[in-house]
């Protein structure tokens, strides 16, 4: 990667207030044949967000995105060189939150006046802890980052404490929390991700392969939070809230996406796209009335589609929908999340077929409570849905999850945790529930993808993909030998939505 294009967007001899940074979480190395990195770029929205409201009220930032450039350790230290911000500040997730650390470390050392900021889900989840055991980091920005960090950049150093949502030390030197902010953002009142911070946007990024029909393809958030409290998910940032964007400001938002970067696809991350359903249906008669010739995919909870809406999101340009299945064991599935209802799943599946969209099925392995019976009977369920995709996670434990504080008091009587962080990235069993093994689960996941790949309608499905995603065809031919090496190790697989 050229070090000078790394960073997009920034104006020359504009003092910076901060960079932000996306870390790679391993080693660069590795990341060049990481097939579940290579396949799946997305870029980091909630810094893209951050960076466009600072500008917006006279902060210039920059953004260093190491997952779409690994190998940006020397920019970063170019960059504090260069442009000796106030401030660095990094998002993390679980599994990057190390290498998030190393980096603070080569900051501070590089520039040892810069303050040390860390916000995202993982530190959200652990507040005070992180200040207690990681002396480099100075800040712990607590869930919607926007407005927390602006008004620390722009508070002196003695009156950090009276920020809202932050966690700091205090003069004898304890970490502290000020305690969660009451106002949240008016989503509407926030500008666009500030795209062009982004360097190779939109070429470096690159949603899953055979998740979209056309290239260049984007990702998009257009609601924040979720209603439900499903146990193994993580909501430490937005908490139980539902924000939206109005259907207005989802079409301007795509509007310039398409004008700006010619942007012909878009995967909507949201937990709930269709949670607010007038939104969505305005949204989809307005891209109807003046369209904007573009596919979208999104995620969305079974209980909230129906086939009205279904057919408006199809005439819109809806290509595909993930759906939450987790697990076909409606025992299990009852144990971790509300309305276990799989003959429903099956009912709003083929209602999904039949308005023409494809579906993908996302799934978990490992939960507390799994057996070999439950991940047969899942694997049969799965198999028997008209699904056209679907990605198996292995459960991971995550601090802000309810589920962790479950397997942390239940002990052996739950199964065995190892927590490394480092290694909880959902591709890796670091919870074996009691009575299973590591290695059988090992063959058991295999061995769900195998057969699944095996059979004639799945292989069929993979073939038709030449003329409905063409472009990723191309890009599985070019990374056909990371593909046979994951294959063969079974190391890593596929990302999320
Ligand atoms: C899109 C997405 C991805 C994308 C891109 C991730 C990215 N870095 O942007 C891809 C597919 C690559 C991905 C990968 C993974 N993801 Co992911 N992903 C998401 C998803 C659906 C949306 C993220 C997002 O854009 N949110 C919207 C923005 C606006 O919110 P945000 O990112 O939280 O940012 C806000 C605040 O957190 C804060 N903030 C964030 N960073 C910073 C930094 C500073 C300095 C400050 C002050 C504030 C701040 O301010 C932001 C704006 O308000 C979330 C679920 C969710 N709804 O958030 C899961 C989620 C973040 N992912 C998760 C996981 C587990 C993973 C993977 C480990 C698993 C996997 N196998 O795919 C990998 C890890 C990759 C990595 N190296 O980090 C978990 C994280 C749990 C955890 N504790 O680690 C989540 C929470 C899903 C869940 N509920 O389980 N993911």
């Amino acid at each position: 990667m050229d070090a000078n294009n790394a960073v997009a967007g920034s104006p020359a001899g504009d003092k910076k207030s901060i960079l932000l940074v996306h870390p790679l979480g391993y080693s660069a190395k590795s990341a060049r044949h990481d097939i579940s990195r290579i396949a799946n770029i997305m870029p980091p929205l909630g810094l893209a967000s951050i960076s466009a409201y600072l500008t917006s009220r006279g902060l210039a930032n920059d953004i260093i995105d190491c997952y779409a450039h690994p190998d940006s350790d020397e920019l970063i230290v170019a960059y504090l060189l260069r442009e000796r911000p106030a401030f660095i500040g990094f998002s993390c997730t679980t599994s990057s939150f190390f290498d998030g650390e190393r980096l603070a470390r080569l900051a501070k050392s590089t520039l040892p006046g810069v303050k040390v900021v860390f916000g995202g889900v993982h530190v959200s989840a652990m507040q005070e802890k992180v200040l207690e055991e990681y002396p480099v980091i100075d800040y712990v920005v607590v869930g919607e980052g926007e407005e927390t960090l602006r008004e620390l950049l722009a508070t002196s150093a003695g009156q950090r404490d009276t920020v809202a949502s932050v966690v700091l030390r205090g003069a004898d030197g304890r970490p502290f929390f000020t305690g969660r902010r009451k106002e949240l953002l008016d989503l509407d009142t926030l500008p666009f991700p500030d795209y062009a911070k982004l360097a190779g946007y939109p070429q470096a990024y690159t949603l899953p392969i055979f998740n979209y029909p056309k290239a260049p393809n984007a990702s998009c958030l257009s609601s924040r939070g979720c209603p439900y409290a499903c146990s193994y998910c993580d909501r430490s940032v937005f908490k139980r809230s539902f924000r939206y964007n109005s259907a207005d400001y989802l079409y301007r938002h795509l509007s310039f996406l398409r004008k700006t970067y010619d942007i012909r696809h878009v995967n909507f991350y949201d937990d709930q796209f269709t949670f607010n359903r007038q939104r969505v249906a305005d949204f989809c008669r307005m891209v109807m009335d003046a369209p904007l010739g573009m596919t979208f995919n999104c995620a969305a909870r079974a209980e909230h589609l129906d086939f009205e809406l279904l057919t408006l999101m199809k005439s819109a340009g809806c290509w595909m929908i993930s759906l939450g299945i987790e697990t076909g064991d409606e025992e299990l599935l009852a144990a971790h999340r509300q309305n276990p209802d799989l003959v429903m799943m099956r009912e709003k599946i083929a209602l999904i077929k039949k308005a023409g969209i494809r579906v993908k099925g996302l799934l978990m392995m490992g939960l507390p409570g799994e057996t070999e019976a439950s991940i047969k009977k899942s694997q049969k369920y799965v198999y028997s849905l008209p699904i056209d995709d679907f990605n198996l996670a292995k459960f991971t434990p995550f601090p802000g999850s309810p589920v962790y504080r479950q397997i942390k008091e239940g002990g052996a009587s739950m199964g065995t945790f190892h927590e490394d962080w480092e290694k909880m990235d959902c591709m890796q069993f670091q919870f074996i529930p009691k009575g299973m093994e590591l290695a059988r689960m090992e063959e058991l996941f295999v061995d769900f993808y195998r057969a699944h790949f095996q059979r004639p309608r799945v292989m069929w499905s993979y073939v038709a993909m030449l003329w409905k995603s063409p472009d990723s065809w191309l890009r599985f031919l070019r990374h056909l030998p990371s593909f046979v090496r994951f294959t063969s190790t079974n190391k890593r697989i596929g990302k999320g939505k």
